[in-house]
């Protein structure tokens, strides 16, 4: 097979990056290593930036957003009991966020690409990418037993932290950063009403960190903080709702309508970045790339602002016949990412119990909150990144 980008993985990125290529008019093919069920089954992100939509629109794929997405003027910091507004929308000159689901996104994108009849192989097995030192890159993979090979101009890595991309470039060409956090995220969704239908609610209580989230008026997903060595078995329904309402204010865990989990799984949080995000014609986009702790809601819509970035420097290739943008990717890319790391761990030590963060540590996060919530100055930090940083700041 010969296509001009193969794309390996079919989660947001690639979805999203193979649609804004075929509206710019490039042909590709992507490769996924699972079924469509399996990746629609992954339950992650939910809320969307006002950019990311746009995108959606722009690939063609934003009629699910728009006629399902739930808008959110502002976040509420629930701390010390007491509930506390964040109006995002009035900060920020008019700007909202988006609850609408990445099982949701990656449907759309799905179908469009099903009803455009582009080529998707599901279920390719040991996909491998070669020679993206030179001009003629190829992918390797098996399907039904059989050993199969596209020839392509470029690479995608759009196949996630565990992907193959990032772990074919050389060690010595790629710098890597981590930091791992000393807890992770128990979440739950539920066919339930949500308690806060209007604003996401971020909690910081004695017993750890909680967020109110939601999918739509009738399904909500709801976190709690717990120690990395968890196990999900050892949370039934009732326990979890339990450890909810006693993070959150009274009135709030007073309002919360529970039901039977439909979904029950932990998280572990990390920030990750790997640099830079081109190799000769390999390039990397989304989470084979760089992890943010869920915390501010920013890996999906990295992803989104990535394969932006990626579908116009390759248009500027194949139209402009310009290499100003594949030389400018990772550049123009990374400079977008430090500053949501940046803002996912900000957020992250804000919110959450630390193992050793009693006394001096515990005293910064109160003053650090209490400034947050009377400080107009510092909730418009907060509501600009909440929303989401322009692609570029110059
Ligand atoms: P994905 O979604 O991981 O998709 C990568 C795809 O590549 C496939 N793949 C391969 N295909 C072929 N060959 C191989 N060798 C392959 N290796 C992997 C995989 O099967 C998969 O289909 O990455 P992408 O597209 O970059 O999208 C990124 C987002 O999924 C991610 O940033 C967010 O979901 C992160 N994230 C969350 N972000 C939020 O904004 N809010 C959240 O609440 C939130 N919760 C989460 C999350 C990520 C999680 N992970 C990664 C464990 C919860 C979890 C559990
Ligand atoms: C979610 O709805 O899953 C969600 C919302 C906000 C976050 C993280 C996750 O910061």
């Amino acid at each position: 097979m010969r296509t001009q980008v193969a794309i390996i993985g079919a989660g947001p990125s690639g979805l999203l990056l193979g649609a804004l290529l075929h509206k710019a008019g490039i042909d590709n093919v992507i490769l996924e290593r699972q079924t469509p069920d399996y990746v629609l089954g992954r339950i992650r992100a939910g809320i969307l930036e006002q950019t990311t939509v746009d995108m959606l629109v722009e690939a063609g794929v934003g009629a699910g957003v728009k006629k399902d997405g739930i808008a959110h003027h502002s976040i509420e910091l629930v701390f010390s009991g007491v509930r506390h507004p964040i109006d995002v929308h009035g900060l920020t000159g008019g700007k909202l966020v988006t609850a609408y689901g990445q099982t949701e996104v990656t449907r759309d994108l799905m179908d469009a690409r099903n009803s455009a009849g582009l080529p998707t192989v599901y279920e390719a097995a040991n996909v491998s990418v070669h020679d993206f030192d030179g001009d003629r890159p190829r992918v390797t993979y098996q399907k039904d037993g059989q050993m199969l090979e596209v020839n392509c101009d470029f690479i995608a890595g759009c196949d996630g932290f565990h992907g193959v991309c990032r772990a074919s470039v050389p060690a010595g060409s790629i710098t890597e950063y981590e930091k791992v956090y000393p807890f992770g995220w128990l979440g739950v969704l539920a066919d339930v009403p949500p308690v806060s239908p209007h604003a996401i609610v971020y909690g910081n209580s004695p017993k750890g960190f909680s967020l109110c989230s939601m999918r739509s008026m009738t399904r909500s997903r709801y976190y709690v903080q717990c120690p990395l060595d968890d196990k999900v078995e050892a949370w039934s329904d009732q326990r979890f709702w339990d450890e909810l309402r006693s993070r959150i204010d009274p009135e709030l865990a007073a309002n919360i309508v529970t039901g039977p989990s439909i979904e029950k799984s932990i998280a572990p949080l990390r920030s990750f970045v790997a640099e830079p995000m081109r190799f000769g014609s390999l390039f990397l986009a989304g989470d084979a790339s760089h992890i943010v702790p869920p915390t501010g809601a920013k890996g999906l819509n990295l992803a989104a602002s990535d394969v932006k970035m990626l579908s116009s420097a390759l248009a500027q290739h194949y139209v402009d016949k310009s290499p100003n943008g594949i030389d400018n990717y990772s550049q123009r890319a990374l400079a977008r990412i430090w500053k949501a790391e940046r803002f996912s761990w900000w957020l992250t030590s804000l919110m959450h119990r630390f193992p050793d963060s009693e006394g001096f540590g515990q005293k910064m996060q109160e003053a650090e909150l209490d400034y947050l919530v009377h400080s107009k100055a510092a909730s418009m930090v907060l509501a600009e990144n909440y929303v989401g940083l322009p692609l570029d700041q110059h």
